[in-house]
């Protein structure tokens, strides 16, 4: 620790002991919380044993869930690794982050982050695996998810920690992205029939098979949040940790990931913090924007929120002693949207740039460029990227077989369809008659007042939040320069096409 964060430290220490004296309290001074933050890779709710799946088992969730707190609520700010990566960690939707709105990109080094804020509260920081990104952030003089811990992970964090100093660690992984070992789920004795599909995915063995895969993974990455509990118990600091755990968008499967539905953007969320949640095994029904951790974090952590972030803290919630929906009302949506995930278009180096505002009752999307593919081309010798093929959606069995049968009958073409085809500028989906968000009701004269409503609350909201969609200047998201690779035709030979 330099002498900076030393005295910044010692800073906080007495601000937090002075409060306490203040009080008139003799008792010994709170230390501030630490802050563990388990973030899974493309893990969608409600895929967890404390939801009520009845194949995944994810104990460690559980136990965080039960001991704490269950949200039913929660959506990342975009379906999309780096955007909602960068929202968490900035507590700002991702279109106001330039570049940091696409996939494998970058982020202004001047934006504040909440790891380096708490850093220079005097917080040891580290991450572990996958936190930032995908992209290229060379040009940070510090890491904006902490210092690098990918040797010895957080065992070696908390064994190199000084004893009494805060700390806040982001415990990264891979899991459950894609690519899975084919077979993996049901070999480890998954049963596949008992397995609860998403109503966007046709019913076959293939789909099970695939499903129980990416449970195995998630199952993989409950494992590492067990072993961070233990480590945090041997070490006396599990009471005085806020441990968060979900994942930063939908399952890698077609209409999931990288699509505006719940099915991409709502996520797992359990957050346990010893007595610091007042009643633990409450289950929530109030909206969280993954925007709201950051200000969250800085809240609890005593310290200063920046302006420029858009989210909310939701310690009330925390403090709270009900269940159900807390602020009765007080949040009743929240925004998520899409910007550039693979340039996978086939005239353009753009993306599906979309909007969505979610109600507990409905869904509304506006998509800014329905002529373009809202899952990239299927015309993949078209595509700007060679044999770039329905770039937005990860490759697997479950894709192939959706394209391969996507004639077999009228609900495979409807599926396939929903996936892969082209979008009206307007969704409208009723999640009460409706909860797969499959039947756009936008078209509907029963539903003219409730669209034009949530229609107009929408580009209210995205105009104060300085969108540039709305703003102007949003055709710059589809010329950020793009880092990665995207989904290829099987057919692709690099030595032919390149
Ligand atoms: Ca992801």
């Amino acid at each position: 620790m330099n002498s900076l964060r030393q005295f910044n430290y010692l800073l906080l220490s007495g601000v937090l002991f002075s409060a306490v004296m203040l009080n008139g309290c003799h008792k010994e001074p709170v230390p501030p919380p630490n802050i563990l933050f388990a973030l899974a890779d493309d893990w969608g709710w409600p895929h967890a044993g404390a939801y009520g799946d009845p194949v995944i088992q994810t104990p460690a969730f559980d136990k965080i869930a039960g001991e704490g707190l269950l949200f039913n609520h929660a959506y990342v700010s975009s379906p999309s690794c780096t955007p909602s990566r960068n929202a968490i960690l900035t507590g700002q939707y991702h279109w106001r982050l330039g570049p940091g709105a696409d996939l494998w990109s970058t982020l202004d080094p001047a934006t504040p982050v909440y790891p380096l804020l708490l850093e220079d509260a005097g917080y040891m920081t580290g991450r572990y695996r996958k936190c930032w990104g995908p992209g290229d952030i060379s040009n940070w003089k510090r890491h904006p998810a902490g210092d690098d811990y990918n040797e010895g992970g957080f065992e070696r964090f908390m064994a190199e920690r000084k004893d009494g100093q805060p700390f806040c660690f982001w415990l990264g992984s891979s899991d459950p992205h894609r690519p899975y070992d084919p077979g993996s789920g049901i070999a480890s004795g998954m049963n596949p029939e008992k397995i609860r599909l998403y109503d966007c995915l046709p019913d076959h063995e293939i789909v099970r098979s695939d499903v129980a895969d990416y449970y195995y993974e998630v199952q993989r990455f409950d494992t590492l949040v067990a072993n961070a509990i233990e480590i945090l118990e041997r070490y006396g600091e599990l009471e005085n940790t806020i441990i968060v755990v979900s994942g930063d968008n939908g399952i890698p499967f077609p209409r999931c990931k990288s699509n505006n539905y719940d099915t991409g953007v709502r996520v797992p969320l359990a957050i346990r913090w010893g007595s610091g949640i007042k009643k633990p095994g409450r289950v929530l029904e109030d909206f969280i924007s993954f925007t709201d951790l950051a200000p969250t974090f800085l809240e609890l952590a005593g310290v200063d929120i920046p302006d420029v972030m858009t989210g909310k803290s939701f310690k009330d919630l925390l403090e709270s002693r009900e269940k159900g929906s807390v602020e009765n009302g007080k949040r009743n949506f929240v925004l998520h949207g899409k910007e550039r995930h693979v340039p996978g278009q086939e005239t353009n180096m753009g993306g599906y740039p979309s909007r969505a505002i979610r109600t507990h009752d409905y869904l509304y999307i506006r998509n800014f460029k329905p002529d373009r593919w809202p899952a990239g081309t299927p015309n993949y010798k078209d595509a700007m990227i060679p044999y770039c093929w329905l770039g937005d959606c990860d490759n697997g069995p479950t894709k192939t077989y959706m394209v391969e049968n996507r004639d077999k009958d009228d609900l495979h073409r409807k599926l396939y369809d929903l996936a892969f085809g082209k979008r009206p500028a307007e969704e409208l989906y009723d999640c009460r008659k409706d909860p797969g968000q499959l039947v756009n009701v936008a078209g509907d004269p029963a539903y003219r007042e409730i669209k034009a409503k949530l229609s107009g609350l929408l580009m209210e909201q995205l105009e104060i939040t300085g969108d540039p969609r709305v703003s102007g200047g949003g055709d710059a998201f589809d010329e950020v320069p793009y880092l990665g690779h995207g989904p290829r035709h099987p057919s692709f030979n690099p030595g032919k096409a390149e």
